[in-house]
């Protein structure tokens, strides 16, 4: 068994063999990959970043052979502050370019990224500093109106293990971040290809989002991988509209495909039309990756033809399921090609091609990036169903990971015996091999992309004096997909209370904004199954049913 770190399951040998043998795994560390392609082409611009245009300021562009040398000196600096190998960072930054001078900084040196959202507030992010025992923490000074210096305070002083806080822009009481960088370093130990480059986070079911450890080798591999699907060389120009340390935006093909391409990576401060639609003129975008509300919007507005759109020649759409209405009027309005994605933090990455006939595009998720992609289609008792039949997706793959990182007992439920990720979808596959999302068995939200896991929202619910007991589900909805329900049962004692009150009381205790139940239901008991558990399928219907009532779905927002 190859263990990446003790913290986590590692590929077993014999899989690790035949991923090499077989090529996926090239032996290669993402700091070596920077460097190669700054050797190969260092005046190639490698980021665009335009935050600076809103006050006047030309965008900032880094060369290939300016970010290696940036990578270079931040990692002596982080060196020189005690950050080494198998630390823990806590990232979270807005896409700014810094983010990748940082991250390339941390894998030279073998330490680890936590990749936070910038949704992600006290709760979120006193867990992954105090869960990963993390040494430092990266954040902005303030970005959207939030001042995360402020929060980082509150972190700091909470978090024994965390040493040092770095902050692009004002640091305020900690450090800046400008102020990290040192003359380069002779890097001893760097890390090996097969050992962690990472710590992404999993949307989840469970109580506390949960950490997925992916090595150099896997996490390249699915970069190339992509790549090749979604047509990315040295031409291409990745417009990074999505937050960028989230999965999808990261590597598929994403930001870091784009880098492995030798391609250029425009960061885009929000993804609005309004902000993205002149960077993508600009600048030449080609591709770009959106969640499905997001897609929307964007077909929309292209119609008002304010914007040449004409060199973008792919949309990724993925991280929930894209309706085949939204997905028929992505080429007319936009005039370029969908590409369906169906991916996860986790590994397994599928992608419609680019050459599948439309109507494969418009009504599938794709299929797997590898030939070694294994999927597997079961009933509740893991039993495989016959071809085309509905059930729970499995897969095990070349960059799919064997365990979450200090996680053993979820990892006894969340993989088979051997090897297989329970992935919580419900799918079934067409004749030629692509996936249909159908559905989901795992107890979570899918909020036009963004993951809630309905534990997390009932534990917090749950702290409320008034509460006795509470059941969140998702209910249907015409731009996100779903949103959240929180249903609830009043102690009896207890006074009334508002919904707005329950709202309150969640976002109070410090949970990202997307986390906050959309609707909150009084309700006296909870409709059960027949062993007696609480059925969120008949909460489902019963929410869905009533927002069918015209009056009620009038005032849902
Ligand atoms: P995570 O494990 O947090 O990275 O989230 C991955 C999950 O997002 C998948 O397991 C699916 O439930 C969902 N997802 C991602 N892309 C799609 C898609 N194109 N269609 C439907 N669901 C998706
Ligand atoms: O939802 C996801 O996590 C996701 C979607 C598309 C993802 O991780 C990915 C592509 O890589």
């Amino acid at each position: 068994m190859i263990q990446p770190t003790i913290d986590a399951p590692g590929y077993p040998a014999e899989f690790a063999e035949r991923y090499r043998a077989a090529g996926y795994w090239r032996g290669e560390t993402f700091g070596q990959m920077l460097r190669e392609r700054a050797d190969r082409h260092p005046d190639r611009v490698a980021v665009v970043d335009p935050t600076g245009t809103a006050h006047g300021e030309e965008a900032r562009r880094w060369t290939y052979g300016e970010l290696d040398a940036r990578a270079d000196r931040m990692a002596a600096g982080f060196l020189a502050h005690g950050i080494g190998k198998g630390d823990r960072v806590v990232v979270q930054l807005p896409n700014v370019a810094e983010f990748f001078e940082v991250i390339f900084a941390l894998f030279r040196i073998g330490a680890l990224p936590v990749f936070a959202l910038p949704a992600h507030r006290d709760t979120e992010i006193r867990h992954f500093c105090a869960f990963t025992e993390a040494a430092a923490y990266i954040v902005a000074d303030v970005a959207e109106g939030y001042d995360y210096r402020v929060l980082a305070g509150r972190i700091r002083a909470d978090v024994p293990t965390l040493r040092h806080v770095f902050v692009v822009g004002e640091p305020g009481e900690h450090t800046a971040l400008a102020d990290v960088p040192a003359d380069p370093v002779v890097i001893e130990d760097a890390p090996a290809p097969h050992e962690l480059a990472f710590l992404q986070l999993s949307g989840g079911s469970t109580g506390v989002p949960k950490l997925i450890p992916r090595t150099h080798d896997d996490y390249l591999y699915s970069l190339w991988g992509s790549n090749e699907i979604c047509g990315v060389d040295e031409h291409s120009v990745y417009l990074c509209a999505l937050p960028a340390a989230h999965n999808f935006p990261l590597s598929s093909p994403g930001t870091l495909g784009a880098l492995y391409a030798g391609a250029r990576v425009v960061l885009a401060p929000r993804p609005s039309p309004d902000v993205a639609f002149p960077l993508i003129e600009r600048e030449g975008v080609t591709l770009t990756g959106l969640v499905p509300p997001l897609a929307l919007v964007w077909t929309e507005a292209a119609a008002a033809g304010e914007h040449d759109l004409s060199s973008l020649d792919v949309l990724l759409v993925g991280g929930a399921k894209f309706s085949e209405e939204a997905a028929r009027r992505v080429r007319p309005a936009l005039g370029c090609t969908l590409q369906q994605v169906f991916g996860m933090a986790e590994g397994l990455v599928n992608y419609t091609r680019l050459d599948d006939p439309e109507e494969t595009i418009v009504t599938t998720q794709g299929r797997p990036i590898s030939p070694d992609d294994e999927i597997r289609v079961v009933d509740d008792a893991d039993e495989d169903l016959p071809p085309g039949a509905t059930g729970h997706l499995l897969t095990r793959g070349p960059y799919t990971i064997r365990g979450y990182w200090r996680a053993p007992e979820h990892n006894a439920a969340s993989f088979t015996a051997d090897g297989f990720y329970r992935t919580g979808d419900v799918v079934r596959l067409t004749a030629t091999g692509h996936i249909v999302v159908e559905g989901r068995a795992k107890d979570q939200i899918n909020r036009g992309g963004e993951k809630v896991a309905a534990e997390e929202i009932e534990n917090h619910i749950l702290a409320h004096p008034s509460v006795h007991d509470v059941a969140v589900v998702s209910m249907p909805d015409d731009y996100l997909g779903e949103r959240t329900c929180a249903y609830v049962v009043l102690r009896e004692e207890a006074e009334p209370v508002r919904s707005v009150a329950i709202r309150k009381f969640v976002r109070e205790r410090g949970l990202a904004a997307f986390k906050v139940p959309d609707r909150v239901e009084f309700v006296d008991a909870f409709p059960q199954t027949g062993i007696g558990k609480v059925s969120k399928k008949d909460l489902r219907a019963a929410i869905a049913a009533r927002l069918r009532e015209p009056a009620v779905a009038a005032t849902q927002h």
